[in-house]
Parts: C-alpha cells; structure tokens; sequence
C-alpha cells in the first residue's frame, strides 16, 4: 500500500474504484455525489447515465456476471437509493458481485426530515452481503474497498453509503490493495471422503451449478466429467455451466428442462453437487417426473457454507471453491480404481440414449396440447412459442450471450437454451422480477461489447423496462431485445386457466406495436410474423450490435402457455361465504 496522502474524500473515493479496476459507473445523475462524479473521466471512469435507477443496478449486475468483476451503481440520495431495492435483491441472489454506492443526506442533518431523507442502511440490511457507511471522510477508502473486498468474497451486493457532506474537505488517505481471498478446495478429510464416495460410485452425477461459473471451473468440471464417465446436469437456470457440446452433458434441471438430465440424476447412487446451493425451486418435480434421488449419496460443494445440507440431505459438505475443489477430487480420483470404470461404456450408452429421446421429444413438441392451448391456437395465425424458440436457438450466433426474464415463455426457454461457455446465460434467478432481462443485458454488453447480446422478454416484462431502449439509444449499446408478444401477462393466465375457471383479471394486456415503439426511441424496430423470418432477422440485429444499434425483434406469438410456475404454490379456491359461491 502507498503511504498516506493528501487527497480530498471523493479523490479517495474515485481511487478506490480505480485500484479495483472499475471502469464504468451506471447511474441517474445526482446532486449528492456531482463531486466524485466530476472527477470520473480523470480516472478512466464512464459513467453511464440510465433511464431508471432500477436499471442502473440491473446493468451492475449483467456487467458483473458477463466479466467476473464488479458491476457499479451510483444514485441520489433518497428516492435514487430506493430505486434500487429489487435489483439489489434480484442480484443478491444472482449471487452478483455489485457495488452500488447510496450517498445519504448530510450528516448534518439525519433525522430533522429534510429533503430526499431516508435512513438506507435497514432498507438493504436483507439483500446485502455487506454495509459499509463512512461514518467520517478519512475513512472513505478503508471502507470503499472493503465494499469491494466483501462482494467478491461473498458473492454479492455490497452498499457503500455515504453522508453526502463526507465527499468533500481535505483528508489523509492511503488507498488500499484488493483483498482477493478464496476459501481453497475445502478441509482435506471431508475431500478425501467425497473422493472414497465417487471411486464406489457405479452411476455418479454431476450437477453443474453457479459456482463453477463464477469461480471459473469450466475445465476441472470437465476434466472430473470425463475421469468419472459422468453425466452432467446444469443446475436451474446455469445452462452455460457445463458445454452443451460435450458427450456427457445432459441439460438442465428444473422448471422446463431437460427430461433427459432429470432422468440420468434419478439413476445416480453419488451425486456430486459442484457449486450449487441445490436451491429448491430448480429442484422441484418437472415434467411429472419426481427425479430426486432420494437414496443417493450426495457430496456437495459450495463457497458458502451456509448453503451446505441447507436444501436436501448430504454425506459430505465441503465448504471450498468449486474450482479448486473439483482440481482436489480429480487428484484424488486420477489414479484410483473406479467402481464405476466396469459400466462406463454402458453408463455412456445410456447416457446418449436419453439425449437422442430428450431431442426427439422436443423435435415434435412443436406446441402446447392442453385444451386451454388447442382453443386459443385453434383461430391463430401467429407463430407456437415452441416452434419460435426452436428458430431463435438455431439463429442465434456463436457465442452469444442471453438473458431471460419472468414470464411463461421465457421459462420455456430453458430446452432451447444451450451454451459452450460460462457468463453466456443471465437469467433471472430466485428473486424472479419481471423486467430483469433488458436491461440486464445492456449491462454484459457493457462489459463485453464483441459478444452478440440478446435479451429474451414478454411483452408484460416488457412494459415494465422498456424505458432503457433510451440508455440503447443515447449511449449506443447495441443489444437485440427478443419480444415475445402473447398479449397477455402469460404466466399468471397460466393460473387463472388452471386454477379459477378461467376468470381472467388483469392479465390481458392491448399493446401498441412494440416494433414501433421501438424505432420512435431510436432504435430499430421489426415485427417478426413467421419462423422462416427469424434468422436473418436475428442475424441482421446481431449485425446492427456492431454499430451500437439495438434492435426489438417483436415476435408474434400465439397464447398457448405452457406448464405452469407454480403447480406447488397454488390451490383450487376454496369459498364459504354465499356471496362468493360462484367463485370457485
Ligand atoms: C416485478 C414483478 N411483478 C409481477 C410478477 C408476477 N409475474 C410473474 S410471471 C408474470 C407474467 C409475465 O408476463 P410476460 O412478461 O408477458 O411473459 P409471458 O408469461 O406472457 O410469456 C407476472 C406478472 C413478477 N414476477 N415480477
Ligand atoms: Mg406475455
């Protein structure tokens, strides 16, 4: 660390986020902070001004989960800071290190009720992984960089919050170096034990899960793969956590994934759980199929402690990093008798069997056959989502990068969604807010401005993010927005089919033609009506990316829906009052 210094606090500031790399800032422009943020382009820093606050974090997270570094967000006190409540916890559990940075009223004068006034540290005290508040100005880096630190180490969302009278009068400063620690491969009793466990193993699994990604571990949980001979299954929405090329992966668990995966998981004695939390949405029964193997021995693996044994029984919990951890296993596994080595052909067999089922399965679902679905396709002349999905997975580029939102297309999206790398998938994860995926977007294209970018997203989810086709325009991030356009908030009809005789409130929604909307924002509009035009659709927005041109591609979709969310969450109405008798 350089000695002190004399500096002003938003020069300590400003020099903290250097020392962590940061080059860009997303934000709403702000009173409280103008005197740090003046100094940003002497730093190398581009601040990058949204349409909302909420899509400032959400672009902090995208940016995060696309480069593996932190993703930076800035705001006006008060209602700028508030702005951002459900992104942070939509990124708290998208497990994303993000700094979001909340300069506070003066320190002056807290709790008189002056203007923009709130108290933002209990606000956040649940969807954060740390709170640093400078309490005095010399203490602005220290406190600065330890956001940083603790994002890392945890994996999350870190406040910065900062009386904005602190930004400014002279201070001594010493700006500190990023502290990077990783947990390491885990206790060496418990990876020994895990290692005696799959060499006994006749039909191991892996699940592949966030944490290979995010400690990038793509290549120890190959290496384990093939030393093992085992399938590998994405965990929920980590489609780009094992290459789907690869012999042995078998797809994704969970809400509309592969049968396939889930199938392979039901036949394992030892599973391995890589960097998963094994959380209990993506491990919920699918397709009817009820594929937990309940009798398996399960080794999981994950940096948080806490998630270890938190959701289904385990034999062994290793508390390490994914990647270090697999790199451990594979040394203990390399030149040991595997009790699996007997059936490995056999294994692989079958391994390939239940893909080519999966495959032709999914070939000839080219749309939903519930009656509510028949019905509503019947008179159509737009497009199944399913047959629309199938075009868009075969149009989209090589190495693109994808992000999903809420909705009932989006979540059969899951099968037609695969990927050679990791940071390619960015769904929205447990937190599950429509209006993720846009705006999400924009931020990995931020970060990795080659990669073509494309933002999956109901024309509902739409409605509530639209508003940063303008941060598309004024800053030229080209990104291609993917509409699906059922005129309906799907997934809740979905419901209402299911559940209340098809009482429909609030669910259909009358549109304007988002590929207008579009061009009158400034960016390229087009309203997609049949399958054949989708790829060179798709392949003149991946083109127009290049210019900074983002494009909405409005996709004309039937109102068939597909198998619910939540069949779990939901009961058939139960009324005793008369008055509500017809209502069941
Ligand atoms: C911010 C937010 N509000 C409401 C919901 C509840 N919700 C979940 S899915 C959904 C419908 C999504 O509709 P749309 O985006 O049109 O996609 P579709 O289901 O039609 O494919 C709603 C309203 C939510 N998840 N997040
Ligand atoms: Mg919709």
């Amino acid at each position: 660390m350089k000695p002190p210094e004399k500096m002003g606090p938003s020069e300590a500031l400003v020099e903290t986020l250097a020392a962590n790399g940061v080059t860009h800032v997303f934000g709403i422009v702000g009173s409280a902070f103008m005197d740090a943020l003046d100094i940003f382009p002497a730093a190398g820093i581009r601040f990058v001004p949204v349409a909302h606050e909420q899509g400032a974090i959400h672009m902090a997270d995208g940016y995060a989960r696309a480069s593996g570094r932190h993703g930076v967000c800035i705001a006006q006190n008060g209602p700028g800071v508030t702005n951002f409540v459900t992104g942070v916890a939509a990124a708290y559990w998208a497990h994303s290190p993000v700094v979001f940075i909340t300069p506070e009223t003066g320190s002056m004068t807290m709790g008189l009720g002056g203007f923009q006034e709130t108290e933002q540290l209990p606000i956040f005290s649940r969807i954060t992984r740390y709170q640093g508040h400078v309490n005095n100005p010399k203490r602005m880096a220290e406190i600065a960089a330890r956001c940083f630190d603790r994002a890392m180490l945890e994996m999350g969302p870190a406040q910065l919050n900062i009386p904005r009278d602190f930004f400014y009068g002279e201070i001594e400063a010493a700006i500190p170096e990023p502290l990077r620690i990783s947990p390491g491969a885990g206790d060496a009793a418990a990876l020994d034990r895990a290692a005696a466990l799959l060499a006994g193993a006749s039909f191991p699994v892996i699940i592949a899960g966030g944490g290979v990604i995010t400690a990038g571990a793509a290549r120890e949980a190959v290496a384990l793969a093939d030393l093992l001979g085992a399938a590998v299954c994405n965990s929920y929405l980590h489609n780009d956590s094992f290459p789907a090329s690869h012999a042995l992966s078998a797809g994704p668990l969970g809400y509309q994934g592969s049968k396939a995966a889930m199938k392979l998981l039901g036949q394992a004695d030892v599973v391995l759980a890589l960097g998963t939390r094994l959380g209990p949405f993506g491990t919920l029964p699918q397709h009817g199929l009820d594929y937990w193997p309940t009798q398996a021995q399960v080794v999981q693996v994950d940096s948080d402690a806490r998630m270890l044994g938190l959701v289904k029984p385990i034999s062994v919990g290793i508390h390490g990093d994914a990647r270090a951890a697999a790199a451990a296993l594979c040394e203990r596994l390399r030149d040991r008798p595997l009790t699996g080595a007997a059936t490995r052909a056999a294994r692989l067999g079958r391994i390939a069997a239940e893909k080519t089922a999966w495959e032709a399965e999914l070939a000839a679902w080219t749309h939903e056959r519930d009656p509510y679905s028949l019905e509503v396709a019947a008179g159509s002349k737009h497009m199944h989502p399913r047959e629309m999905l199938r075009a868009l997975e075969k149009a989209l580029p090589a190495d693109s990068m994808v992000s999903t939102d809420i909705g009932n297309i989006c979540s059969v999206a899951n099968s037609y969604l695969r990927f050679e790398r990791p940071r390619s998938l960015f769904a929205a994860m447990s937190f599950g807010n429509c209006g993720y995926a846009f705006p999400v977007i924009c931020g990995a294209k931020v970060a990795a401005p080659t990669r073509p970018a494309f933002a999956y997203v109901g024309d509902g989810a739409w409605g509530i993010s639209f508003n940063e086709l303008l941060t598309c325009a004024r800053e030229r991030i080209g990104v291609t927005v993917v509409l699906f356009n059922n005129a309906q908030w799907g997934a809740e009809k979905k419901n209402h089919v299911d559940f209340y005789s098809r009482r429909y409130q609030g669910v259909n929604l009358e549109n304007p033609s988002w590929a207008a909307v579009a061009r009158a924002f400034g960016c390229e509009g087009v309203t997609v009506e049949r399958l054949s035009d989708i790829e060179p659709a798709v392949r003149a927005a991946a083109r127009a990316q290049g210019d900074g041109q983002t494009t909405v591609l409005e996709m004309m979709v039937t109102q068939e829906l597909g198998d619910p969310f939540r069949r779990d969450a939901l009961a058939k109405p139960v009324r005793y009052l008369a008055k509500y008798r017809d209502y069941r």
